[in-house]
């Protein structure tokens, strides 16, 4: 049984605490996991303010780039581990942990670096009608002890694309994975051990959201700013934490994505793109689509198609490369998922693939899976098109103009991003701009720049993260203004 411990002022701690850790295919526990107390949260704040009072504090930005090389290099180095971490937590099949969550969290790493050694500041010269002169520039400090809390659907990924900006800029960080996913940034810990990053700047907590690591760090006083990534009911939750010391907060939330393909799009690429924007990561995904509206006379081809192409999707073993889609991440989300199927069911959608539970006659039958979806049939008021089910499923609606593809798929709370379809450029701009989103496709889906901004509008989040994006977050900017002369100003 593997332990995975807090990591608290470079040191690790253990907890009489622990939860089972489990893995999602065949239900079984591989790990316990030591949860932070509170006193332990408090530690690692305390701790992250001596590091900034030490050593730490007074690194320089290209120290810390090459601090955020050698993390990435100790990723590269442990890819294996990282990976059967990752696997073994989520359940998700290696063609996709090896391709995306690994090399990306080794990439947060090296763009941060990069970004932090070349990061332009303001600087202007004034000049007054009365005649006095000054030089402004700004100066880019950290904020201090940054609290990062993520979730489980792409856990090294989003861990680290927030861990290495904060670090990039100076910042302490004490830092929560989610309660499902304990392991790669338990590993990440040790890679920070290993490549000598200083005690207290990068600390581990474990734990649950309410009263337990989650609460502790958003409501500790001592903690200078919160980034958050996960649903937007717990967004509500900490942005009421947050208020309590008026802490800057970043977050990146839930979505209810729309994909709008008209008739004149490249069918057989629109067709693999859709497969990937409803089931990758077996629709955990915050960027999946599960409104999907499309162009009327394409409508029955597109929906026979995908049906197909659901229903041909390789459920399998993760280690096995050839496995297409792995299971949900826990018996409470399947559960969710599920009565999401039985409401649709009520609403009076017609369910053109899947809709329950695949049998496998093994272990697997005890993990968490449900087969590839997809429904059609109900109103765009239904709760089935309104609500973030979080799974491998979309519901499919056809559409006769494009000002009305538009209005519907703006039509929620949500706003994350959108995917349009479609071989007529001047249109894929029109309608790529008029999606109330913070993330517009067009002819792709999920094809990140990591230096572009990334977030969400309503429901979906505040602020947005990425490239300088998130140098200015996890930053405290200063203007100096000197003045040159001595006019009275
Ligand atoms: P979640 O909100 O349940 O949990 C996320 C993290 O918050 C976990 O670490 C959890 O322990 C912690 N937490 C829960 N309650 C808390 C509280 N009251 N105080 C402090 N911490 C608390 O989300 P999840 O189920 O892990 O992730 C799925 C959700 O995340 C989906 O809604 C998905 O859309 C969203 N998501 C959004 C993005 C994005 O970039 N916009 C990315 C990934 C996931
Ligand atoms: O690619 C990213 O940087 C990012 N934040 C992805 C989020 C995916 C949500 O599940």
């Amino acid at each position: 049984m593997k332990h995975y411990r807090n990591y608290i002022q470079g040191e690790w701690r253990e907890s009489s605490r622990r939860f089972d850790d489990h893995n999602p295919v065949d239900g079984s526990v591989f790990a316990q996991v030591h949860e932070a107390s509170q006193a332990d949260v408090g530690d690692a704040i305390r701790a992250g303010h001596a590091a900034l009072a030490g050593a730490w504090g007074r690194t320089t930005p290209g120290e810390r780039a090459e601090m955020l090389y050698a993390i990435a290099n100790g990723i590269d180095k442990r890819h294996d581990d990282f990976l059967a971490a990752e696997m073994a937590d989520t359940g998700k099949p290696l063609a996709m942990a090896s391709t995306i969550d690994i090399p990306r969290g080794a990439a947060n790493f090296r763009v941060f670096a990069d970004l932090i050694k070349t990061a332009p500041l303001d600087c202007f010269r004034t000049d007054l009608p009365g005649g006095a002169r000054a030089l402004n520039y700004t100066v880019r400090k950290p904020l201090g002890v940054v609290g990062i809390i993520s979730p489980w659907n792409l856990p090294l990924l989003l861990f680290t694309w927030k861990v290495a900006p904060a670090l990039a800029c100076g910042n302490a960080v004490v830092a929560k994975p989610s309660e499902e996913t304990p392991g790669t940034a338990t590993l990440l810990a040790e890679v920070m051990h290993e490549v000598g990053v200083p005690a207290g700047a990068f600390n581990l907590v474990h734990g649950f959201g309410p009263g337990s690591a989650g609460e502790f760090i958003t409501t500790h006083p001592d903690i200078n700013a919160i980034t958050f990534t996960g649903e937007s009911r717990t967004g509500s939750a900490i942005m009421r934490a947050a208020a309590e010391g008026v802490k800057p907060i970043s977050f990146e939330l839930g979505g209810k994505n729309a994909a709008i393909i008209f008739a004149d799009c490249d069918f057989d690429r629109m067709l693999d793109g859709m497969v990937r924007a409803v089931f990758l990561n077996s629709g955990q995904v915050c960027l999946c689509s599960e409104r999907v509206y499309v162009e009327r006379s394409l409508y029955p081809r597109f929906c026979e198609a995908l049906a197909e192409r659901a229903a041909q999707l390789r459920l399998d073993w993760p280690s096995d490369p050839a496995t297409q889609m792995g299971p949900l991440i826990s018996a409470e989300h399947r559960n969710k998922v599920l009565k999401y199927f039985d409401l649709a069911r009520e609403e009076g959608a017609r369910f053109l693939a899947g809709g329950g539970v695949p049998r496998f006659g093994d272990a697997r039958d005890q993990g968490y899976w449900v087969e590839p979806t997809i429904i059609a049939g109900l109103p765009d008021d239904a709760r089935c098109a309104t609500e973030e089910i979080f799974g491998p499923v979309c519901h499919i609606a056809p559409f006769d103009t494009e000002a009305e593809a538009i209005a519907r798929a703006n039509a929620t709370r949500y706003g994350l991003a959108a995917t349009i379809w479609t071989s007529n450029l001047e249109r894929g701009h029109r309608v790529a701009e008029a999606m109330r989103v913070g993330l517009s496709w067009v002819n792709s889906w999920f094809l990140r720049d990591l230096r572009t901004p990334f977030g969400g509008a309503g429901l979906s989040g505040i602020g947005r993260e990425g490239g300088q994006h998130s140098l200015n977050f996890y930053s405290e900017l200063t203007n100096v203004c000197i003045q040159i002369n001595q006019e009275t100003p």
